[in-house]
């Protein structure tokens, strides 16, 4: 899953693909790199931000998803069914909500009537104060009971259990060690039976990792070897800024557990 942040406050890359252009050229390469679908988003959800408010947000993905749409397989990350709901008569179909349908519950049936895939992701606090305390008992047994609970409530709504994928939510009030624990323990999550879904990519435990408390990214060499490891430990889709790069090494991966 590559990804497309219409924003100028993204953690790694805001900016960049503010502009609908450029936003449509890079879903278009990671596609060509290999990309099986584009997270296209307007709102950054990096620690410490406030948010937008759904026009706003529309301003920002509607032109990119019309000029896309029926080109590039397309995955709305939005919290809001107003969103959602012109993305998919847009052609979106994936509905990426980093809240789990908590912020906007109409958004799950939104997403029920598309009959969209889900991702459901675990949170701890919202964006704003996130990374304040985060603290668990046992964080891989409390965030597959929250995904547990999250997908009961999808599959209320009228979503299918068969179109959910579940995600441990790296860096979402999370520490380090936090993090890196959810990524060892995959398991525990796969354990709900469904796909599980990773975004480590250039996240800030990685750039924590070598040394820096106070770095805000990571590398995408960092990226590529968090991703690898989430792969053999079960991950089936993996969200990345650097498309070419994750395609080459997880394929390399794959290789070595199934070649030809
Ligand atoms: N992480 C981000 C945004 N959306 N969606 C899922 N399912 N899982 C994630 O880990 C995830 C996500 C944050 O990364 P990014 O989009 O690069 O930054 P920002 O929120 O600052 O736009």
């Amino acid at each position: 899953m590559g990804v497309v942040n219409v924003t100028p406050d993204s953690f790694s890359d805001g900016g960049l693909n503010l502009a609908a252009e450029d936003a449509i050229s890079a879903a278009r390469r990671m596609v060509a790199a290999g990309a099986a679908i584009v997270d296209v988003g307007g709102e950054s959800t990096r620690p410490g931000s406030d948010g937008v408010d759904a026009d706003e947000e529309l301003r920002r993905v509607v032109p990119v998803l019309e000029e896309v749409s029926g080109e590039v397989p397309v995955s709305i990350d939005t919290s809001k069914a107003e969103v959602a709901r012109r993305a998919v008569e847009l052609g979106a179909e994936f509905v990426n909500d980093v809240t789990a349908f908590r912020a906007d519950p109409e958004l799950a049936g939104v997403a029920a009537e598309a009959g969209a895939y889900v991702c459901l992701t675990h949170m701890q606090g919202e964006p704003r104060t996130m990374q304040a305390n985060p603290s668990y008992d046992d964080v891989a047994s409390e965030v597959a009971a929250f995904l547990e609970e999250r997908l009961a409530f999808a599959v209320s709504q009228g979503v299918s259990e068969e179109v959910v994928c579940l995600d441990p939510g790296i860096g979402f009030g999370k520490t380090v060690a936090q993090n890196f624990e959810l990524i060892r323990r995959l398991d525990v999550l796969l354990a709900l039976g469904r796909p599980v879904l990773v975004g480590v990519s250039r996240k800030s435990s990685l750039g924590r990792i070598f040394g820096d408390p106070e770095a805000t990214t990571g590398t995408t060499a960092a990226s590529v070897g968090a991703a690898v490891a989430a792969y053999e430990r079960g991950a089936t889709i993996v969200r990345a800024h650097d498309v070419r790069e994750h395609v080459e090494a997880l394929h390399a991966a794959k290789a070595v557990t199934a070649w030809p």
